[in-house]
């Protein structure tokens, strides 16, 4: 009896285990490794991979983990690892230093110089033995190789001729968190912090490696651990003990940690009695730190700052400038190779009335007076990550200046958690955006990868929002913007169409009917919200504080940049914020040919009329409607757009696990419902001065 009570815990254990493993909750993200379901495929795979060769046993541990797992998981058999490559099948991985074979192959000219930071993928026959090779200079790239094999497979690719080459476009691709100390996170809306400050340093969340391996998994190499509204705390001994802990953690996946700090840290923590970026106490007191950081964090990043902004305090307060800020602290990374991270989100409307032109008016003057260690960190458009904005005019405008972008992968103003909306299509327009800044072809993506203007350090960042959700994003196709991320940061030139192919494969299925029902929802799915939120130019009309729905008629009682009133200026006479020569002049902050371009009427596109020109309800667009009818139209297309997608997902119901179907449909059904709110208060609110 008592035997028979046994097996059966056992097997309750078993089964329970089992669920758990199984469960499609998404925790897996795209690195699900689920058996390769094309025969032909599979068969490919199994006779070009037998053997998984490091040479060096002590190489990183988590890549052979990675390898191994993987490999066996997806060949569904199990890929032994040997030290030498002695027969054909095998797959040979690392870099000159710890591997023999990859350091003769270089030697003998069999392969090609390895770039910095990137990683070459070789299959070759080699004494009769057919190989593949991954190799790289470091191990971080000998990682991404790694991920980038597994990532063909995965997405069911051919291997039997690989010749691939790649390296990084932008070198510091960074994860930006708006954690609080507290666990909540800013602007998050997929649970709390993973970090669990209180359990660290002693206990780490296992999770945290989990977090890694998927950052790696998309070359990500930096995290911004805490919000950039920041607390003197995070530069306590005790966080900083936490921060280490956090760090180890990352720092095999090639990732390093930086820190958001508050300005005003040496007088809150030492009782200083100013924070003066000229003072010499003040400038003692950083060195000190950074000192006391290294100390513990040997590879720490650096530290991004918001500096005078939103509340936060900076040098302005002591008459200085944010060069003066940025290069103290500078100064005192520079003995570690540390970098600062200048943040350029500032609207002071004491400068310009015209919040859009602020950053610009207070940055380009500082240009060329940075040190060379120190980056502005600049958001892709000049208000604050708007479902569709033009870029930033920075770009372009501080040639002297390394300028980092910030994206935003939590979706603030683009639905949070509960809208589907693939943003690799937004990012891609900045990215390709022409700034002519030195001729045509000078797109934002040359300026931020440092080739327009010569800079050797570049990087790109986006927010977060990642969560203790089960899903880290709360919604599973939120995952996609943070792999999209990942993936333009290493690459701006991929496309949102193949990048969204490659992540459907890896996260849902490599059926070609729900590749391709997927990747047509995610495509224009973009294109939908900016249509039933913010169409033809419209920006900010979000519903106050939270941001989430529509409140056009928002009107704060203190800061007219804060009102919704103040972005739209609909009234009887038309709609819209003119920006143009004879209006704030924000358009004069391009170069002259979108200055020609976005400052007309005539010829400006109908996606920015309204954020450059304020125009009358009759005015005609080039297709013969006026902008109050296609206001409407826009407005029920973007609403239809999320019908569509509501039944794209419905005829998946038998391809897709049931949990993750379900998960899914109700968020589309919440988006559909926020959606029409959309449609119906917008136009209703506009309707009141429109006069058609
Ligand atoms: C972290 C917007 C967000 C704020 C955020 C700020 C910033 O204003 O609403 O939550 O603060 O941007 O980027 O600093």
């Amino acid at each position: 009896m008592r035997f028979r009570h046994t097996l059966l815990y056992h097997s309750l254990i078993l089964l329970c285990l089992s669920a758990d493993l199984m469960a499609e909750d998404g925790y897996r993200l795209w690195l699900r490794y689920d058996k390769v379901s094309d025969p032909v495929m599979l068969e490919q795979y199994r006779s070009r991979i037998t053997h998984l060769v490091l040479e060096d046993p002590n190489a990183p541990w988590p890549l052979k983990e990675e390898l191994r797992t993987g490999l066996s998981a997806l060949l569904d058999k199990p890929v032994p690892i040997t030290s030498n490559a002695a027969q054909s099948g095998c797959l040979v991985v690392g870099t000159p230093a710890d591997s023999p074979l990859i350091a003769a192959l270089l030697e003998q000219q069999e392969l090609e110089p390895l770039p910095d930071e990137g990683f070459c993928i070789r299959s070759m026959k080699k004494d009769g033995r057919s190989l593949i090779i991954v190799a790289a200079n470091e191990p971080a790239g000998v990682l991404y190789g790694a991920f980038h094999l597994l990532r063909l497979m995965q997405t069911q690719q051919p291997i039997e001729n690989l010749s691939i080459l790649q390296r990084p476009r932008i070198g510091r691709r960074l994860m930006d968190h708006w954690d609080n100390l507290d666990g909540t996170i800013e602007r998050g809306y997929a649970g709390r912090s993973i970090w669990n400050w209180p359990d660290l340093p002693g206990k780490v969340n296992p999770r945290i490696k989990d977090y890694a391996r998927a950052n790696a998994s998309i070359g990500v190499n930096g995290i911004v651990l805490n919000n950039v509204n920041s607390r003197a705390e995070i530069l306590t001994q005790e966080y900083l003990a936490k921060t280490a802990a956090v760090a180890d953690v990352l720092r095999p996946w090639g990732i390093k940690v930086y820190l958001s700090i508050k300005w005003t840290s040496p007088m809150e923590l030492d009782k200083l009695s100013t924070a003066d970026p000229l003072d010499a106490a003040v400038r003692t007191w950083w060195q000190t730190k950074a000192k006391e950081i290294y100390t513990l964090i040997p590879d720490f990043g650096g530290f991004l700052v918001k500096a005078y902004s939103e509340g936060q305090p900076g040098p302005q307060q002591y008459g200085r400038t944010h060069a003066d800020g940025a290069n103290m602290l500078a100064e005192a990374l520079k003995p570690y190779g540390g970098i600062v991270m200048w943040r350029a989100f500032v609207y002071d409307l004491s400068i310009d009335a015209d919040r859009a032109k602020c950053a610009y008016l207070e940055f380009t003057p500082l240009d060329g007076k940075f040190a060379a260690n120190a980056f502005v960190q600049v958001k892709n458009g000049p208000i604050d990550f708007q479902p569709r904005e033009p870029f930033n005019p920075l770009f372009g405008a501080m040639p002297q200046t390394p300028l980092m972008m910030e994206l935003q992968i939590t979706q603030e103003y683009t639905g949070q958690a509960m809208h589907l909306v693939y943003l690799a299509p937004q990012w891609k327009e900045v990215l390709d955006s022409d700034t002519y800044a030195k001729g045509p072809g000078t797109t934002v993506a040359r300026i931020i990868d440092g080739s327009a203007e010569g800079h050797c350090i570049s990087g790109i960042a986006g927010v977060s929002g990642i969560g203790d959700d089960r899903n880290w994003t709360g919604h599973h196709f939120s995952q996609a913007n943070w792999y999209a991320f990942g993936r333009l940061a290493w690459d701006p030139s991929l496309s949102s169409e193949q990048i969204a192919d490659e992540w459907i494969r890896m996260t849902w299925s490599n059926d070609p009917r729900v590749v391709q029902t997927i990747g047509s929802m995610m495509a224009g799915s973009w294109e939908a919200c900016v249509d039933y939120m913010t169409p033809l130019g419209l920006h900010h009309l979000m519903a106050e504080g939270h941001h989430y729905g529509p409140q056009p008629d928002y009107v704060h009682s203190a800061r007219h940049d804060w009102s919704s009133t103040y972005y739209h200026k609909a009234d009887r006479a038309g709609i819209g914020f003119d920006r143009s020569q004879t209006g704030s002049g924000a358009v004069l902050q391009y170069k002259p040919p979108l200055q020609q371009l976005w400052g007309s009427v005539e010829t400006c596109p109908p996606e920015l009329l309204l954020w450059f020109h304020h125009v009358p309800w009759d005015h005609r667009l080039q297709n013969g409607q006026t902008v109050w009818q296609e206001l409407q139209n826009r407005y029920s297309r973007g609403a239809a757009y999320v019908d569509g997608m509501r039944n794209e997902w419905l005829a998946l119901k038998n391809d897709i696990d049931a949990e993750r179907f379900e998960h899914v449909k109700n968020r589309l059904d919440e988006q559909y419902n926020n959606a029409v709110q959309w449609r119906n208060v917008c136009p209703a609110y506009f309707g009141q001065f429109a006069q058609d």
